[in-house]
């Protein structure tokens, strides 16, 4: 069995993403006798909809787990559901900046996620990791390739099993960050965070 696992380039004026170390770390393994294929996406709208479509057809895996970094959240966010829209609060990395577009024409208003996201939080919860499901995913990059990747599961047969996780911010790229009040922004540590990317691929793969 083959899963795909996918993160992102930094984006934002971040330096780095915690999604990218994340893949970087389980390319080439094996989980319950599946192997893990990776890739890491450019935060560019038009980029990523190619390269995914196009890895996608190639790979045909029989799940995909989409990351990317949702800053300021506390958790592990299980998300929902992925809406066929692209309204970008910041440019993307080649300066692109959709306002109200759908991503396909011919696809559904909304997917929901194939992940067994609840089934996955609550897995999470017992190994002491903070996870929740998310409602909204937003409307900038991540979205888009949750959209695509249930779109093409629904139109090929492949994925069969999809969805994302956002995860939220390491502390070292907090350190110097800080709201408006003074408060820090939350954060949670590299190696959480890929246990927890490794939870929900084995929960994904059992289910
Ligand atoms: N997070 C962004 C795009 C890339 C990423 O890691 C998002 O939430 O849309």
């Amino acid at each position: 069995m083959k899963v795909l696992l996918t993160g992102f380039e930094p984006f934002g004026g971040d330096e780095l993403n915690p999604t990218k170390k994340i893949v970087e770390n389980l390319e080439g393994k094996s989980i319950e006798g599946a192997q893990i294929v990776t890739k890491v996406l450019p935060v560019v709208f038009k980029k990523a909809d190619k390269i995914l479509t196009d890895l996608l057809k190639e790979t045909k895996p029989e799940i995909a787990i989409h990351l990317g970094l949702a800053a300021g959240r506390s958790s592990i966010s299980l998300e929902r559901v992925a809406l066929n829209l692209m309204d970008a609060r910041i440019p993307d990395n080649e300066n692109y900046q959709p306002k109200d577009e759908p991503i396909r024409r011919d696809g559904n208003t909304a997917y929901f996620s194939k992940l067994p996201i609840k089934e996955i939080v609550e897995e999470l919860r017992k190994s002491g990791i903070p996870a929740i499901v998310s409602n909204t995913a937003g409307l900038y990059v991540c979205n888009e390739v949750m959209f695509l990747s249930l779109y093409h599961s629904e139109k090929f047969g492949y994925p069969l099993k999809t969805g994302f996780i956002h995860v939220p911010y390491i502390p070292e790229q907090v350190v110097d960050k800080f709201t408006y009040y003074g408060q820090s922004i939350p954060s949670l540590p590299l190696d959480i965070q890929i246990k927890a990317v490794e939870v929900a691929i084995n929960k994904t793969i059992k289910l």
